[in-house]
């Protein structure tokens, strides 16, 4: 045991050796982040008390996922079968995840014994030879491994990733023990010259990988590696392959990885698969795997994400169809995916350091992401569409319950995002409330950040290293904040002269007081200089509202404006608009006005403006002549105060459409 190192303190030590590249950057673990008051810690703070109860309680008694690992292990002995979905085990371990990063953080007694209680009766449910899955185990253990889509593979990399977060939270290995049984039993029973496989579900790849960051053991690592090459050769045999309308493109198996040149298929899928790929490159140095995931990467964003950071646009595959077409009424977006994309871009900006990564990870989080959860925490959206003529209830939880523990995952360990290192210099990416040690070459450097980010763009970082000390701080510089034409991204600011507006306003950055020169460098504004205890930075965002278009090839947002301040993308809604929100267009020049309302939505800033009415009630002003007011929310708290419609994309001119589509709530 003793041994054993833990990926988030020693990752150096297992991505380094004789043959394994580094990856550029190393995050700093959520658990030396210690997250102040503010906008982030609020959800983590929320997911602990409110979403980890809701989702255990989900999972223990209100459904029968519990149930189902007692009657594999004994305890439970009322011949009923198994009870739900095959892949019902991936949300007990995934909400143990949860818990797990929790209670780093926020240590309960009674959460953990619970937990405990869990695990015992997993562990109970283990066969001897390793394999765990109560699906298989209780409708007929003999058919286990011969349908590649039944997710046994991918409730295993669950059941790692769960069990390595909890042996990390509280020390207690049992459950990790539980997962390298079971990877030993997939190593005994895949890999060359074994029997060939393709997961059909993706994860276990990205969990093989922590588990050789973990254990050291480099045999997880070759196995997780083996995954991703057995892909796109034609090995692939079960439910979706047999499927004429999916085939072999639905789990990213129609080609091999070296030549992917685009996303297809199932979203959720694809970004597991891409963040172990990324994963795999950043301990091999394989390059090949990184110009597949570059290449990927532009087909997803120039091409295929919504302006919320959303992926994948069809209900039909849960993931993509054509390049463009990203309907929003229709839009699925899973939240998963979602998480998906904070994950994959992270091992991105990790492996790369490039800035344009981080972009994308904040404009999924704040907006796709969080859309999927209520501001209670207790409440979900499986899919987040752009626009809902009758609104949309969130839901307390799924059939298909993946999405609620998902992104219960991402907040209770929130902090990983914030900060990276190369062991000389420190990166930071999302901005948040925070104070943190990083240790750099011979030294600790002290940080405290004080932001109201995502609502206001200035960030105040007080560095203290340890003794005077040399170093760079990379501050990122978020995409929005700039505005420079990248070239072939999906979403601009329209200019006055329909070409691409800059900011307004210039960055800024004060060191100790004083104006400061900075270069840019990959996205990050990068400030060398001898630091010592004390020293202060303040980094300035313009945070003006900005109306968005999208390129002409996206059809279904032609004619139309989005709003966003910062990294937050807005909606209108029904509650706000009693007038109708479908009937509005934006005016061409209206002012767009920020407020902060502390008493709507939890604390918010609202946009307000003008708009045209294009089904003005009879007897009041002609269309020409309406004037209406109209209220902005950001999109993520859409859907918290009852059922209205709501809709991102404005028109800017009235069309038949408009009139047609009008709705008076
Ligand atoms: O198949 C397991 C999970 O259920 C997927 O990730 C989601 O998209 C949903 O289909
Ligand atoms: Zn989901």
């Amino acid at each position: 045991m003793k041994n054993l190192c833990l990926l988030f303190l020693c990752f150096e030590a297992f991505a380094g050796g004789t043959s394994y590249a580094q990856p550029r950057l190393k995050p700093v673990p959520f658990s030396e982040v210690v997250l102040d008051d503010g906008f982030l810690k609020s959800y983590a703070d929320r997911v602990g008390a409110v979403t980890i109860p809701v989702c255990m309680d989900y999972t223990e008694y209100k459904t029968g996922r519990i149930r189902n690992f007692e009657r594999v292990g004994g305890s439970l002995q009322d011949r009923k079968g198994h009870e739900g979905i095959y892949y019902d085990d991936s949300d007990v371990y995934k909400a143990l995840e949860a818990v797990a990063y929790s209670l780093k953080v926020s240590p309960n007694a009674s959460i953990e014994k619970r937990a405990d209680s869990w695990i015992d009766k997993i562990a109970a449910a283990q066969q001897p030879d390793g394999y765990i899955n109560t699906y298989f185990t209780l409708t007929g253990l003999q058919n286990r491994w011969t349908d590649m889509e039944k997710h046994e593979d991918y409730c295993a990399g669950h059941l790692i990733e769960a069990g390595i977060a909890y042996y990390y939270a509280t020390g207690k290995r049992k459950l990790m023990d539980v997962g390298i049984r079971m990877a030993n039993h997939m190593d005994q029973t895949f890999g060359p010259g074994k029997r060939h496989w393709v997961t059909g579900h993706q994860e276990v790849e990205l969990a093989l990988v922590k588990l050789t960051d973990v254990t050291g053991d480099q045999r997880y690592l070759h196995l997780a590696d083996w995954f991703i090459r057995e892909r796109g050769h034609g090995y692939g045999v079960g439910k979706i392959w047999e499927n004429a309308a999916m085939g072999p493109g639905y789990c990213q198996d129609d080609v091999p990885i070296e030549d992917v040149e685009r996303i297809t298929g199932h979203a959720v899928r694809a970004m597991y698969y891409y963040t172990g790929v990324a994963d795999i490159a950043a301990r091999t140095g394989n390059k090949e795997y990184l110009a597949a995931m570059r290449r990927v990467w532009e087909d997803v964003v120039y091409k295929n994400v919504y302006l919320t950071g959303a992926i994948g646009s069809s209900q039909h595959n849960e993931g993509f169809t054509k390049s463009f077409d990203l309907p929003n009424a229709d839009a699925y977006g899973e939240t998963c995916a979602s998480v998906g994309m904070v994950f994959w871009n992270e091992r991105m900006n990790a492996l790369t350091g490039d800035g344009r990564y981080v972009d994308v990870l904040e404009r999924s989080l704040f907006n796709g992401a969080l859309a999927g959860i209520s501001l209670s925490g207790d409440r979900f959206f499986y899919p987040n569409p752009l626009a809902s003529q009758q609104g949309e209830a969130r839901k307390e939880w799924f059939g298909t319950a993946c999405c609620p523990s998902n992104i219960a995952r991402l907040l209770a360990s929130i902090g990983n995002y914030l900060y990276a290192t190369d062991n000389q210099d420190i990166w930071l990416n999302v901005y948040a409330p925070n104070h943190t040690i990083i240790p750099l070459k011979g030294s600790n450097v002290t940080l405290v950040q004080k932001t109201a980010y995502p609502w206001e763009g200035s960030v105040s970082i007080t560095i203290s290293p340890d003794r005077e000390k040399s170093f760079g701080i990379h501050l990122h510089i978020p995409g929005w904040a700039i505005n420079q034409p990248i070239p072939g991204n999906l979403y601009y600011v329209e200019g006055e002269n329909g070409g691409i507006q800059p900011s307004k306003k210039a960055i800024e950055i004060f060191v100790n007081g004083k104006p400061t020169d900075f270069e840019m460098a990959d996205g990050y504004a990068v400030i060398h200089k001898v630091w010592k205890k004390g020293d202060h930075v303040e980094l300035r965002l313009p945070m003006e509202v900005k109306r968005l278009k999208a390129l002409d090839s996206v059809r279904q947002d032609s004619g139309r404006v989005a709003l966003q301040r910062g990294p937050i993308v807005y909606c209108l809604e029904g509650t706000d608009n009693p007038k109708g929100v479908f009937n509005l267009i934006l005016k061409a020049n209206t002012p767009l006005v920020p407020q902060w309302e502390p008493n709507l939505l939890g604390g918010v800033y609202t946009i307000t403006g003008k708009a045209i009415d294009a089904n003005p009630p009879s007897g009041e002003n002609t269309i020409a002549a309406s004037n209406e007011p109209f209220k902005a929310i950001p999109y993520f708290a859409w859907a918290n105060r009852g059922v209205s419609p709501m809709q991102v994309w404005m028109p800017e001119k009235v069309t038949q459409q408009e009139k047609e589509l009008s709705v008076s709530p």
